[in-house]
């Protein structure tokens, strides 16, 4: 049956039972790693809605402590929904919230939360103070779409700043500004940071980034000593509402005007993704201890909710990323944590200079492949038979592959792996390229690659989503080289593109390809021959997820 305990992951993470969703006010603070969570206490469903609370010193093992944040006051008697951590001068975090504070329609406002004692580093207590809420909708706003304050940033007057997430008119996806001297008193600007036509603006999370090629992190608030220093650029990622998926464009952030400005005048339309699969409100914050931006998302289960209810659990937080800047300046890079290698097993598998044949595949054996880590660089000989991309589909990846999926033959591809694939292959979850001659203006042959998750086979059961995901690669292969990295774990693929230039998160519920039953192929679809310079394949180990409430 679908409620196998063999679906549920290794090494993402998830509390031991329940219902979880977006990641909240991740940080660092006196050496431990926290992660607070949506959560629902009573079940597998949303709804009840509290700030679960874990600890980890390693981002990847982790201790549950007890709720952080539940309903308690007036201004958050009906949930306790998204909210981000802002370190205060004196290194001591504060958490901003929105609490839902009418049982009939969900109005929002926002509050603030503070540690009973900051010299636990664990900050096991959280009170609210009296003054909340702090911020509540006024002035024409929508108090039904008015949530999830973002990380503040400090300007060089002294005064903070932070995001209200809102929706204006039908269909306007809006970022306030609120501006405040002691985090208590709150206005909002004139003008919102920015918006765009796109509907409700969900989590939103508003970041610099070094533009000097270097990977190493910016803290939200010191890119005003930073900016002058060295060259920094800001992102601006919203959570589609509507889409549901998350969306990015990089550009400036004119401090004067407090205004953002996109890079690219149709990056809003534009639809730069973190990730084109499951992958939703996600957050990043900087880690002082490692130097780096690290991005937590959600990814929601794909099963149905009576799965759900039967499994006793639903949702994950994909593995944090580290998030930089491409030296392009065009988009972002995203690799795993590198402290996830830690829990690779020691002999991997590896296969070097593996020519496979159009039609062909290959079995990768000798591991457990079930919880796994597998790299691999692949090798195309020939570009000549790439096909003709269809301009109406230029703009459309998700349709593009779900018109061309894993087993229609190609030219250049599809090739990639197919995992958690049973014995017969009657079950098998494909990530692969797909390499295509651009026929756009301009675009002079020039390649195009789409990479691609396909798990339309995934499972025999027939109840399960099982949307096909995909995103354009900008990535150079007239070389005719690109990487893959596939994290799979159980009932998640997570895959990385061209090293983290395209990412693609997909839940899968396998009948048969479960535990030892899971292996793993490389498999060519094309006329063109490819070679497997290098794959190598870890078994995955399980972390440490205790309860320490
Ligand atoms: N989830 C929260 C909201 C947020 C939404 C409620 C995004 O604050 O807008 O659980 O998934």
């Amino acid at each position: 049956s679908i409620i196998d305990s063999e679906l549920r992951t290794g090494y993402h993470f998830q509390p031991p039972k329940n219902w979880i969703n977006d990641p909240n006010a991740p940080m660092y603070y006196k050496g431990w790693y926290h992660l607070f969570y949506q959560y629902n206490p009573k079940g597998a469903v949303w709804g009840n809605i509290v700030w679960a609370h874990s600890v980890s010193r390693d981002l990847i093992n982790w201790v549950a402590l007890k709720p952080a944040i539940e309903p308690s006051i007036r201004a958050d008697k009906y949930g306790c929904w998204s909210g981000s951590a802002t370190m205060m001068a004196d290194g001591t975090p504060v958490i901003m919230y929105t609490g839902v504070n009418r049982p009939d329609v969900n109005y929002q406002v926002q509050n603030v939360a503070l540690p009973r004692n900051g010299s636990d580093p664990l900050l096991r207590e959280w009170v609210k103070p009296g003054h909340n809420p702090v911020i509540v909708p006024e002035g024409g706003i929508n108090a039904t779409q008015f949530r999830d304050p973002t990380t503040a940033w400090r300007g060089a007057d002294g005064h903070w700043r932070l995001l209200v997430g809102s929706l204006a008119g039908q269909s306007r996806g809006v970022a306030y500004v609120y501006r405040s001297r002691d985090f208590r008193r709150w206005t909002r600007a004139a003008q919102p940071l920015h918006s765009a036509p796109t509907g409700m603006w969900e989590c939103p999370d508003f970041y610099p980034v070094t533009a000097d090629g270097r990977r190493e992190g910016v803290d939200t608030s010191s890119a005003v000593v930073d900016a002058a220093a060295a060259r920094v650029k800001y992102v601006l990622k919203n959570s589609l509402d509507l889409r549901r998926y998350d969306y990015y464009t990089v550009g400036t952030y004119d401090r004067k005007a407090e205004r953002y400005v996109p890079d690219d005048p149709a990056g809003d339309e534009h639809h730069l993704r973190y990730d084109y699969g499951n992958f939703y409100a996600s957050k990043t914050f900087y880690d002082p201890a490692k130097r780096r931006r690290i991005l937590w998302g959600w990814a929601n289960e794909s099963d149905t909710a009576a799965d759900d209810v039967a499994k006793g659990w639903a949702g994950i937080q994909a593995i944090p990323r580290k998030v930089w800047l491409d030296p392009s300046g065009k988009q972002l890079l995203q690799w795993p944590i590198e402290e996830v290698e830690r829990l690779r097993g020691k002999r991997p598998v590896i296969l070097k200079d593996r020519v496979v044949k159009p039609g062909e595949h290959v079995e990768v054996t000798g591991l457990q492949t079930a919880q796994a880590d597998v790299e691999v660089s692949f090798e195309v000989g020939s570009l000549e038979a790439a096909e003709r991309l269809d301009p109406a589909m230029a703009y459309d990846a998700q349709r593009l592959c779900s018109a061309r999926g894993a087993d229609a033959r190609g030219g250049v591809g599809p090739f990639g792996l197919w995992v958690l694939a049973s014995a017969g292959l009657e079950e098998k979850t494909a990530v692969f390229f797909r390499v295509f001659r651009s026929a756009a203006r301009g675009g002079g042959g020039k390649p195009v690659v789409l990479m691609c998750t396909d798990p339309t086979k995934s499972s025999r059961n027939p109840n399960i989503y099982q949307p096909t995901f995909a995103g354009f690669v900008d990535t150079d292969i007239t070389n005719g080289k690109i990487s893959l990295r596939s994290l799979i774990d159980r009932s998640v693929v997570e895959s990385f593109g061209a090293g983290g230039k395209a990412c693609i998160l997909s839940r899968v519920y396998p009948s048969l390809a479960i535990g030892k039953n899971a292996s793993l192929y490389v498999f060519n679809n094309g006329k063109a021959e490819i070679k497997v310079s290098q794959l190598t394949a870890w078994e995955m180990k399980k972390p440490v997820m205790m309860n320490g409430a």
